[in-house]
């Protein structure tokens, strides 16, 4: 792929997968989809969700809430999840058996105590940028194709937040799981399809 290309692999953190905090259904379905497709890029970039233990986003942070009930914070609705990816443990680990040793760039999100960050653009205040776009512009980079997890909450927002930046983004199907929580998978789709976000399927690469 030309140098103009990206691949944007989110979140692929044990955290996300069987067992992990916030485990997505068959989540470790996806390494050996990402491993098949890091060959055809040039630039790779990941994402890491990484929450301080007294993260916003926690259900154990709000005595008497349980996951996946939903509260109102300063900047709107916010999910609340079982407590994952909290920075430096085994949970927030990229899992050991992706073969990314070329990734050039790793954005860390929802590093603020007080802001969730599903984006890997702008965090979920709306406003806080993580940098990426003005990283990607400042290298010639137009156009990113998106896996990981999950497909619902971090690919989907990345996906829009990318095209709300003006690049041109595809998300690699069978390279994401979805977390799939009221209907979430479905709408995703349909906000990334009339955004303009392409969806592939990781064998038409080669083709
Ligand atoms: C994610 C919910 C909370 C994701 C991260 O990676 O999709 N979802 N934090
Ligand atoms: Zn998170």
């Amino acid at each position: 792929m030309m140098d103009s290309t990206a691949l944007l692999v989110v979140d692929a953190q044990y955290g996300f997968m069987p067992g992990g905090g916030l485990p997505v259904a068959d989540g470790d379905a996806i390494v050996p989809v990402v491993n098949r497709v890091v060959p055809y890029f040039a630039n790779i970039i990941l994402t890491q969700d990484w929450h301080p233990a007294d993260h916003v986003s926690f259900a154990a942070n709000h005595p008497g809430r349980q996951p996946f009930e939903t509260i109102r914070l300063p900047y709107g609705e916010q999910v609340l999840w079982p407590t994952h990816c909290v920075q430096g443990t085994h949970d927030a680990a990229l899992h050991a058996g992706l073969q990314l040793d070329r990734a050039q760039l790793i954005i860390r999100k929802g590093f603020r105590r007080d802001i969730d960050s599903y984006s890997a653009f702008v965090e979920a205040d709306r406003t806080t940028t993580t940098g990426l776009a003005a990283y990607l512009q400042a290298r010639g980079i137009t156009r990113l194709f998106l896996c990981g997890l999950a497909t619902d909450y971090c690919v989907a927002w990345s996906a829009l937040d990318a095209r709300a930046a003006g690049f041109e983004a595809t998300v690699i199907e069978d390279a994401c799981r979805a977390i799939d929580l009221d209907g979430s998978l479905a709408r995703a789709w349909a906000d990334m399809a009339a955004a303009g976000v392409v969806r592939m399927n990781s064998q038409q690469l080669g083709r």
